[in-house]
């Protein structure tokens, strides 16, 4: 009744912000993302009849209470029912990166959280079906699964056998039907992400709080849940051609969308720092200048500037000399999430 797994965080190159569904977790939109190798997070599951309540330690400290720890017993139930168990657990879990500012650390968490804890469970679920459950627990996580190039569905339509376009007509169907699949390996295009983190505390508003807010509040974000799927088709046709010019241009405009439509909540969400927007600036003037870079940003104000591998040394070193880039981080295209021993 134990298991490892590791698996890493991804970035979107087509946002997700915004749920159609609570309880379920349904994304309001699709999303399209590089699973990052060169940045892990290692869990360990272990039911124990002898425990009397679940326990979690996240990087070394004990989380005794409050919404982590419950966010990860809620999802702990969802593998308890499906296996038909009643143990509680003990769930380790190490990030090799800052936790919860803007690295989506609940992205790989929860993906090696849902292999670890079914597997310990006694539980063999396919790729999808674990997406789908890791999706409960985290949107962002039902991508971590997959290596390499990864898109996610929105659950609005699900794929009948024959290959057709079927509509969901309730939560539950639709949950069957968002999930994420690989659209191309690590191995199709070796772009590198190089993150400037700008602030090393926790963010203030987490993404869920922010996805609320946005989605009750901003007039834009109807506009910008319908601009996702055109962004999706360009992002993914510019990864199948390894098109760079054209991934950036997509992958700035959905990031600036994202953060637009969060903008407009009331009162407005605003992830970004002073070093946040001067990054921006320094990427599209290299940009300009020849240097194939493009930058995104998730919720937090950390930096993550993707280029191709030949660039890094030029990618980093303006990175580097940004004023008020705290620390670099680098990562390449990473595996999907997998068991790993002790
Ligand atoms: C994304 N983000 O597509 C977007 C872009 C952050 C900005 O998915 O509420 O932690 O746990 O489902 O997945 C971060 O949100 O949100 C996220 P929940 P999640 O990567």
């Amino acid at each position: 009744m134990k298991a490892f797994a590791l698996a890493h965080p991804n970035i979107a190159l087509v946002k997700y912000w915004g749920k159609r569904d609570f309880a379920y977790n349904l994304p309001g939109a699709g999303s399209l993302s590089l699973t990052l190798g060169g940045l892990s997070t290692r869990t360990c599951v272990e039911f124990d009849a002898a425990l009397d309540a679940d326990s979690l330690q996240l990087d070394g400290k004990a989380v005794e209470s409050g919404g982590k720890l419950k966010r990860v017993s809620q999802f702990l139930d969802l593998v308890r029912e499906r296996a038909g168990i009643s143990q509680h657990a003990r769930v380790i879990s190490e990030n090799d990166f800052p936790t919860g500012a803007g690295l989506a650390s609940s992205a790989s968490g929860f993906a090696a959280l849902a292999l670890a804890a079914t597997t310990a469970a006694g539980l063999e679920l396919s790729a999808t079906e674990l997406s789908i459950l890791a999706r409960r627990g985290s949107g962002s996580a039902a991508r971590s699964l997959f290596g390499g190039y990864v898109e996610m569905n929105d659950g609005v339509y699900a794929i009948g056998e024959d290959g057709t376009k079927v509509a969901t007509r309730s939560a539950e169907e639709a949950s069957k039907a968002a999930y994420a699949r690989q659209i191309a390996p690590a191995a199709h295009w070796d772009l590198r992400c190089v993150i400037a983190v700008t602030s090393a505390g926790e963010k203030d508003i987490g993404s869920t709080e922010g996805m609320v807010s946005t989605q009750n509040t901003s007039p834009y974000y109807e506009q910008w849940i319908a601009s996702v799927p055109g962004d999706i088709e360009r992002a993914a046709a510019a990864v199948a051609a390894r098109d760079f010019a054209a991934l950036a241009e997509v992958a700035e405009a959905s990031c600036l969308r994202m953060h637009a439509s969060a903008m407009g909540a009331d009162p407005g969400i605003i992830y970004w720092n002073a070093t946040t927007v001067a990054l921006i600036h320094a990427v599209r003037k290299a940009r300009a200048g020849g240097l194939p870079v493009f930058f995104t940003i998730d919720a937090g104000p950390q930096v993550k500037v993707f280029c191709p591998a030949e660039a890094l040394d030029e990618c980093r070193a303006l990175l580097a000399g940004t004023q008020g880039v705290r620390q670099i981080l680098e990562a390449h295209p990473g595996e999907g999430a997998r068991l790993c021993g002790d």
